[in-house]
């Protein structure tokens, strides 16, 4: 049995619509360790934003979870996005000739400012909403987009809410064990003591192999599910975490790591197959920062992409590649 959290709930913050692969992981992370922990998923982003806080608050008192976790994937911040003008109207507004065409830009672009911040308020409300009504209720918070943008968001946050930069499977274990998590516990938490805002370190990378997704009981925790089944639905699949590089502008070996770390070709392909059979899904995201990192990546992503065509699970798939590893093998993909 778990020490301290017997049933804990996962709640994926709106963003466009995309599989909630995060908390997925963590809670089959989790089931693996714990199968007695009560655990469910449950996806805001497809709730009309006007209904999300009774969604929510209906999850609770029907989950009545121990802890609350939540993934915070997206904060949109002017850049290309389909659906989202905003990076064109910036540009507009700096570089257009038409002086009216720069002034409408500028009234387009105030709206954006609004929406986005708007957006961010709503989603900082439903912890103090949790705060207020169900006190007893641990929360944690993690994601790309809380990882980028911790050091904002902490503070914005009731005290008591522990977040997490990067990998979480570590740190939601140790809360389900009851062990404290705090700047000395081995993991990158970042949460408010009063005015002062602590930050840990975690000297040792999650362990990713065995990591494989058990379908069946994702499915079992995830009502909403049928949003990401069939032909046009695009899974996300991890097949290695960590980046080696160091280009300037990019933040993934911050959220990675600097260690690449492979999970085994067998198990990923195990996954793509489940999906591939029992939710009818033909496309497929490779969500590594970089799917062929360097030539030490070949032989796992050889042997992933022959797993695929053995098994013959006839599937689109789309990966980031970091370009010069392939020259130095001549890959033909
Ligand atoms: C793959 C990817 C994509 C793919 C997604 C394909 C797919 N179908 O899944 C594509 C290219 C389509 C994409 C698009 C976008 N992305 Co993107 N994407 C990524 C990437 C590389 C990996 C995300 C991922 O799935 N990782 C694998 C899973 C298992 O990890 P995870 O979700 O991060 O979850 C782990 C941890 O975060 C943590 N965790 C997660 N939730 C919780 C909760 C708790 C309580 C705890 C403790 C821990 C925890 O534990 C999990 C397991 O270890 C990240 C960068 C990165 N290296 O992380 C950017 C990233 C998430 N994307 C980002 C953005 C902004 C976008 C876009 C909005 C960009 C745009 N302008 O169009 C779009 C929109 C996405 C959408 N909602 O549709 C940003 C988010 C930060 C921000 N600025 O808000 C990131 C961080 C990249 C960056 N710029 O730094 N993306
Ligand atoms: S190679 Fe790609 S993932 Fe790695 S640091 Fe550069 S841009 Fe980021």
């Amino acid at each position: 049995m778990s020490g301290h959290m017997n049933s804990i709930l996962y709640v994926w913050l709106p963003c466009k619509k995309v599989y909630p692969i995060g908390p997925a992981t963590l809670a089959d992370f989790v089931h693996r360790r714990y199968p007695n922990v009560r655990q469910r998923l449950f996806d805001l982003s497809v709730i009309p934003q006007s209904k999300r806080v009774n969604a929510l608050r209906a999850e609770v008192r029907d989950v009545r979870p121990d802890l609350v976790c939540f993934s915070w994937r997206d904060i949109q911040i002017y850049s290309p996005h389909e659906g989202d003008e905003s990076l064109e109207y910036a540009f507009r507004f700096f570089y257009a000739r038409n002086p009216i065409k720069r002034l409408v830009a500028s009234l387009k672009g105030l709206k954006f400012v609004y929406t986005y911040y708007r957006g961010i308020q709503s989603n900082l409300s439903l912890f103090w909403t949790l705060d207020r009504e169900f006190p007893a209720i641990r929360m944690m918070i993690g994601g790309g987009a809380f990882s980028a943008f911790a050091d904002q968001l902490i503070e914005k946050l009731p005290e008591g809410v522990i977040g997490i930069l990067g990998e979480g499977e570590d740190a939601v274990l140790k809360m389900v064990e009851g062990k404290p998590l705090d700047e000395t516990s081995g993991e990158r938490v970042v949460f408010r003591r009063g005015k002062q805002i602590i930050k840990g370190e975690k000297p040792i990378p999650t362990t990713i192999e065995g990591v494989s997704m058990d379908v069946p009981y994702i499915s079992s925790i995830f009502p909403q599910r049928d949003s990401y089944h069939g032909a046009l639905a695009t899974i996300g699949v991890q097949t290695k975490r960590g980046c080696p590089y160091d280009c300037q502008f990019c933040l993934y070996p911050y959220l990675e790591g600097r260690r690449v770390r492979y999970r085994p070709a067998e198990e990923v392909v195990t996954e793509i197959s489940q999906y591939y059979h029992q939710w009818g899904v033909r496309r497929f995201w490779f969500t590594d920062a970089q799917f062929i990192t360097g030539h030490e990546a070949y032989p796992q992503c050889i042997e992933i992409l022959e797993r695929i065509i053995a098994e013959k699970l006839d599937i689109e798939w789309c990966q980031a590649i970091f370009v010069p590893a392939l020259f130095r093998k001549n890959w033909r993909i």
